[in-house]
């Protein structure tokens, strides 16, 4: 593993940009290296492995992310919370891959760290194929994820194709949203749109009225729906904007929370709303074709 001091100098010269160890942090034993952002306007907090944000601070607020107190930050495993990218696919993979696709699990490289005029800050990460990539997609790629962070916190995705012949692709910003409970928060945008239930494997549609208010075991993907959701709890309420096509609702409940060592008695704590591309949204990428798709989080 490329020690700190290595990527210390690499970003040396960009104020408010740092590595940090997840132990440092998050205790635990090894860890994993995250960057660490942090401007007037607020601070960010990504994992190398997977270009995974762990946290959202915008200024003067709480933090928009939740993060499992039982997360694990250990390489080759996914960490609970934050905004996973589920990529090239989500959910489970005909073929028996695992689960929302290797980017989440792969070491992603910094390419580009900067500060704007609007004294907000971004960076580029970027994965090209590993190991991993070439026994489960084997196709060449490359992939960019360029994650702005200031009063709202911005994640521009791309994806190109570099391969011989056309793919099936589909994607997730698999956001876990802190909320202080999840039986009280009131999800917007969605009303009118089509749902497909997937709890426990089921697999039938329906129709969403009104207000999203979650109160049991809850997995749900919702195609072709408006840009803009909004999730209101007592505390506040997050607006969610993005060009994607997909937005899926997800909370195990107690029931299911019980059998996930890393979830546990904390599943009342979270809302997942992910936007994406997927089931009748996904896409074929031809050969050369880039996917490119932004998702922005900000405190109204
Ligand atoms: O996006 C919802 C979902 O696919 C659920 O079915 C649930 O399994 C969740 O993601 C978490 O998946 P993970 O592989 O991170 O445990």
């Amino acid at each position: 593993m490329t020690s700190l001091s290595a990527f210390d100098s690499r970003l040396a010269d960009v104020a408010g940009v740092s590595i940090v160890q997840s132990s440092t942090l998050y205790g635990g034993e090894g860890g994993l290296p995250l960057l660490a952002i942090e401007n007037a306007q607020g601070k960010a907090l990504i994992a190398l492995q997977g270009a995974h944000l762990v946290s959202f601070v915008p200024t003067g607020g709480e933090n928009v992310l939740w993060l499992s107190p039982k997360a694990v930050f250990t390489e080759g495993k996914a960490i609970r919370g934050g905004i996973p990218l589920c990529l090239p696919w989500f959910g489970g993979h005909p073929g028996g891959k695992p689960a929302h696709g290797f980017a989440r699990i792969s070491n992603w490289q910094i390419a580009g760290a900067e500060v704007l005029d609007d004294d907000s800050s971004s960076v580029t990460l970027v994965l090209t194929p590993n190991e991993l990539s070439q026994s489960l997609w084997g196709d060449d790629f490359r992939a960019t994820l360029i994650v702005t962070v200031g009063h709202v916190l911005t994640l521009d995705l791309r994806f190109e194709h570099r391969g011989a012949k056309p793919v099936s692709f589909s994607q997730a910003f698999h956001t876990y949203f802190a909320v202080s409970d999840v039986t009280t928060a009131r999800i917007d945008g969605l009303d009118g749109t089509t749902f497909i239930n997937t709890v426990g494997g089921a697999n039938t549609r329906n129709s969403q009225v009104g207000t999203l208010q979650l109160a049991e075991p809850t997995d749900r993907v919702y195609v072709n729906v408006p840009a803009v959701q909004t999730i209101a709890t007592p505390q506040r309420t997050i607006r969610i904007d993005s060009s994607t096509q997909s937005a899926v609702v997800w909370n195990p409940w107690a029931e299911h929370a019980v059998n996930m060592a890393d979830v546990g008695d904390a599943w009342s704590t979270f809302v997942c709303l992910e936007r994406g591309d997927v089931f009748d949204n996904a896409i074929e990428l031809a050969p050369g074709a880039t996917y490119r798709k932004t998702m922005s989080l900000s405190v109204q």
